[in-house]
């Protein structure tokens, strides 16, 4: 079935507002709608990335609560203010430093579709679980946690990012037959939680040294439906490389 690629690049702790201001200044005009284009950015910045017309503007993490002494976190609520509608929700960086754990990033996906707010799910396994071979355990392990009582008419509204940690900001990228291998399985672990039909609905993402000149290909394995992106999401005309790496 055909799904609308998803593109989003995750700034990391990278780009002050003025910086913010200036790139979405330069890249929104571009987007087309050959995907939905976004860019993760941190807190501070979300408000001017707002500007965009365009662009998808999300998160890179939100709490579970409500609301309370949680210093530092911030609520779904208060991304809402801001029309803020996605959120990026267990990056392999806030699991390594953050103590991001299976269950707090299942709390937060509960929290997002409760208040109305896409998350962009991350899953992958570190280089030593890789080595001996347990990938597929880890993203299933991963995958059945975060949708753990989450409703089967709302996994639509979720997108998975399978994010090989040996792969990210390393250059080394998955082979695209990694990737789809793994993006594949990770459908079948859907089916299996949900069905086949809520299965072919929901968008997988791969990330991990997404480059411009890699996108296209990328896009064309039957089970990879959009890039998490990070280094080569921060300048504009690398971001700007990858829409017209689509047209
Ligand atoms: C993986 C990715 C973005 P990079 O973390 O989520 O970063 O493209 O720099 O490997």
């Amino acid at each position: 079935m055909a799904r609308k690629p998803i593109i989003v690049g995750n700034w990391k702790m990278n780009k002050t507002i003025a910086e913010t201001k200036e790139f979405v200044a330069a890249v929104d005009p571009k987007v087309t709608d050959k995907a939905d284009w976004g860019i993760a950015t941190p807190y501070l910045d979300l408000q001017a990335a707002k500007a965009a017309k365009n662009l998808i503007v999300a998160a890179e993490d939100m709490h579970f609560k409500d609301s309370g002494a949680y210093t530092g976190a911030v609520s779904a609520a208060m991304l809402k203010e801001i029309n803020v509608e996605w959120t990026i929700l267990g990056h392999s960086e806030r699991r390594q430093y953050f103590g991001e754990t299976d269950e707090t990033v299942n709390l937060k996906m509960i929290q997002a579709i409760n208040n109305g707010i896409n998350p962009i799910v991350c899953v992958g396994e570190s280089l030593e679980q890789y080595e001996a071979n347990e990938t597929k355990d880890v993203v299933k392990t991963q995958v059945v946690a975060a949708y753990k009582d989450i409703a089967k008419e709302d996994v639509e509204k979720t997108v998975i990012a399978y994010e090989p940690i040996w792969a990210i900001g390393t250059g080394k990228t998955a082979t695209n037959e990694i990737a789809q291998d793994v993006c594949g399985y990770i459908r079948t672990v859907v089916a299996d939680l949900y069905d086949q039909e809520t299965a072919d609905k929901v968008r997988i993402q791969y990330g991990g040294s997404v480059k411009p000149a890699g996108l296209a290909a990328l896009l064309e394995q039957p089970d990879i439906d959009g890039a998490l992106v990070g280094g080569a999401s921060l300048q504009v005309e690398s971001y700007i490389a990858m829409i017209e790496a689509l047209n």
